[in-house]
């Protein structure tokens, strides 16, 4: 961690030079420790990428991209060792097109939702400024509106997204508001209450990010209890295969690939090459190499696991504050 901090001050941007070398790595930050301006820029940027057209061939906008991709290849890309460089890849490309498309000059925030763990609602990213706030959760009581096919949709109201209106649900079109419930659980196991905080506190962090001896180990963990619990938690949109429909997935997959990063910062010399597990879904027969081959479908050309190892290798050149 120690180029991170010393980099702060300087690199708001990586910066890569000849041989694709990172010189520079551009820091990430939380979104709560961002001046206004730059939330303000950050969720200008995300609206703007909802103007401009796709990339991969639909008549929908780049913004919807995103939900698309992820759904189409939504099970090679879940329960599987490429679980965590595919999305470290996917919210690259994401932070690129802001960049590109939207002359975004930030960084890609994080949501450290450790600090929110308990009262998830209130966490700050839910804030209802029409410029700042990704809004609170929907209300299912809410008004009938063409955009709300079923009494189950808890459109969201308040925040910069309240009108956003989105096309795709899993691999079918059905155009609907951003869809918002938080869930409580159910109450059948104690991870189930409070939004399942058990599940994403800092004790379980830590918990996972310093007594995982292999990259196995740590990503299940990471992926099946923190990841997962705050998709359920958070409800709507959050849950089915196009979840990226909600501007908050990116936030969230940025903490993701950043408990990644710690893990790996721990002995970068062994764990930025410590890569195994199943290479497909429920199949123990055939195992991931760091030469398998990602693809993006239109969003970018294929990679492998080993162009990013690294958040300061191949296309990469970032850490995390
Ligand atoms: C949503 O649309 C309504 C009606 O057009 C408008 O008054 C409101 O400002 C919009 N909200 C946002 C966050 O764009
Ligand atoms: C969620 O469950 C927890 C624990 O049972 C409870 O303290 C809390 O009030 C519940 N919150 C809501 C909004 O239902
Ligand atoms: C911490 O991790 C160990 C090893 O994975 C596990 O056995 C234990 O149940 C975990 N404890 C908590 C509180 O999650
Ligand atoms: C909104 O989410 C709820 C579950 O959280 C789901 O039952 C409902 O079908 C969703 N609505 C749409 C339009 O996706
Ligand atoms: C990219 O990967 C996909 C899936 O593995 C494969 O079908 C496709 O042929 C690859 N494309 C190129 C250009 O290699
Ligand atoms: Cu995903």
């Amino acid at each position: 961690m120690r180029w991170a901090t010393a980099a702060l001050a300087a690199a708001i941007t990586g910066k890569t030079v000849a041989g694709n070398e990172c010189t520079q790595p551009a820091v990430r930050r939380e979104w709560r420790v961002l001046a206004e301006q730059e939330k303000v820029d950050y969720i200008a940027a995300v609206k703007c990428l909802t103007t401009k057209p796709s990339k991969v061939g639909l008549a929908t906008s780049l913004y919807e991209d995103f939900p698309w991709i992820h759904s189409q290849l939504n099970s090679n890309i879940h329960f599987v060792a490429s679980f965590l460089p595919w999305h470290r890849w996917f919210v690259h490309l994401y932070e690129s097109e802001l960049r590109g498309q939207c002359n975004y000059r930030g960084t890609m925030p994080y949501w450290d939702w450790t600090q929110d763990s308990g009262a998830l609602p209130s966490a700050p990213v839910f804030l209802e400024s029409t410029t700042s706030g990704f809004g609170a959760g929907g209300l299912q009581n809410e008004f009938q509106s063409p955009t709300r096919p079923n009494p189950l949709t808890s459109c969201v109201t308040t925040g910069a997204f309240a009108n956003l209106s989105l096309t795709y649900y899993t691999t079918t079109e059905r155009t609907h508001c951003l869809n918002r419930s938080f869930n409580n659980g159910t109450g059948s196991s104690p991870t189930d209450d409070s939004w399942q905080a058990a599940l994403y506190s800092p004790a379980m962090i830590a918990n996972i990010t310093d007594k995982s001896p292999s990259f196995e180990k740590f990503w299940v963990e990471l992926e099946n209890n923190p990841h997962g619990a705050i998709h359920n938690s958070i409800g709507g949109d959050m849950v089915p295969s196009t979840s990226p429909n909600d501007p908050l997935f990116f936030l969230h997959h940025s903490q993701v690939d950043r408990l990644w990063w710690i893990w790996q910062q721990k002995d970068p010399m062994t764990r930025n090459s410590d890569y195994s597990g199943n290479k497909y879904p429920y199949d123990d027969e055939t195992p991931a190499s760091l030469a398998d081959t990602m693809t993006f479908g239109g969003l970018s050309t294929n990679i492998t696991v080993a162009d990013v190892m690294s958040t300061i290798r191949g296309g990469l050149c970032y850490g995390y504050a």
